[in-house]
Parts: structure tokens; C-alpha cells; sequence
């Protein structure tokens, strides 16, 4: 099928030498150490190297998330996290301010930073999406993140050859009004 030929080539390209910081949460760790265990694989499939960090629960990984890009060591950071809703307000607390602190992350540092925590009703339902029905998500987390690699390298390199083209703009409008 198509897509799958399209998704196939996307794996085998975008990582090769990516630098990559996964940081798991160790609340619901059934969930994340399945999510991480996606994640590694697809890494490696795709020729990145990665270094493995943990934290408490999902609430630290934003603080973490931006301790790790700060390094300059990484080109991809994979936040990976399992928040389920209970019966405390807490689930949409940690929910919301998790992915808040994700996304300001991302637009502020050029690293790649997944939407890697999964938000879920209930265990079952995490499950599914950690090697179950739903697939396992984690592969997906990281594939997201090694195309933002792709986007970014992709981009760093076409300034040069933009310039190249400005400059030869600017020459022939120059010679032409000699
Ligand atoms: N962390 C998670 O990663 N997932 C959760 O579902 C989760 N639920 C929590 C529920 C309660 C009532 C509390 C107190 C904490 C929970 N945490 C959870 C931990 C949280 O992310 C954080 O590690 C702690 O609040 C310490 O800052």
C-alpha cells in the first residue's frame, strides 16, 4: 500500500546518526516501559543513537525535557509518559500542565519534542495503546520526532544554497543596471 511505503521510506532516512534523549516516567510503568520499549526500536531501526533517563511521574518530564535540550547534546528528546484520570482533580491538572510545558518546550528549543505522554480513561485503555489493539504508540512518538530531525537538518542546509541563489540575484540586478 501506499502509506505504508511512504511511512517505510520515512523510518530509513530520517534517523541515521539523530542523537536521541528518551526520559520515561516511572508512574504507570507497565504503560511507559512499553512505550519506551516502541521507541528504542524504532530508534534503532533507524540508525539513532540514544541515551535512556527517568523521572518520578509525567509532572517532572517537562522540567526534564528542558535540562536535556539545554545540553545541545540531543537532536530529538521522547518525554514518555502515562497519565490515567482517577478520582482526584489530578489527572487534569498533570494532563494540562504536562503538555502546556511540552509544547512551550518545543516551539523554544530546537530540538525535536514529541507529544510523548498518553492521556487515558483507564489502565485497559493505556494498555491498548502500549503494544496492544491500538498498536504501540511509542513507535509512533518516536518516528514524530526523528521526521522533525529530518525537517530541521532538511532546513539548516538550504540557508547556503538560498544565499548562493540571493547572491546571484543580486549580481545580475547589479550588472544589469551597470
Ligand atoms: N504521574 C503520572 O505520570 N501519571 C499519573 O497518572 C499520575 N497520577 C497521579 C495522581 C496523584 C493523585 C498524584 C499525587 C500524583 C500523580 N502522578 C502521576 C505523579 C506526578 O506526575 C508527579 O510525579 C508528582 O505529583 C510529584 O511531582
Amino acid at each position: 500500500m501506499a502509506t505504508g511505503k511512504t511511512r517505510a521510506a520515512r523510518h530509513t532516512g530520517a534517523g541515521r546518526g539523530a542523537r536521541v534523549a528518551i526520559v520515561r516516567a516511572r508512574w504507570n510503568e507497565e504503560v511507559t516501559l512499553a512505550l519506551e520499549r516502541g521507541a528504542i526500536e524504532r530508534a534503532t531501526q533507524s540508525g539513532a543513537t540514544i541515551d535512556l533517563f527517568e523521572v518520578a511521574g509525567s509532572f517532572e518530564l517537562p522540567a526534564a525535557v528542558a535540562l536535556l535540550a539545554d545540553t545541545g547534546r540531543y537532536d530529538a528528546v521522547i518525554p514518555i509518559g502515562c497519565v490515567i484520570r482517577g478520582e482526584t482533580p489530578h489527572f487534569e491538572y498533570i494532563a494540562q500542565s504536562v503538555a502546556k510545558g511540552l509544547m512551550d518546550l518545543t516551539l523554544t528549543y530546537p530540538t525535536a519534542i514529541p507529544f510523548s505522554v498518553l492521556t487515558c480513561d483507564s489502565i485497559e485503555q493505556a494498555r491498548e495503546r502500549a503494544g496492544g489493539a491500538e498498536g504501540n504508540k511509542g513507535e509512533e512518538f518516536m518516528d514524530a520526532a526523528l521526521e522533525m530531525v529530518a525537517l530541521r537538518q532538511a532546513l539548516t542546509r538550504a540557508p547556503s544554497s538560498a544565499r548562493r541563489s540571493a547572491r546571484k540575484a543580486s549580481t545580475a540586478v547589479s550588472r544589469s543596471t551597470r
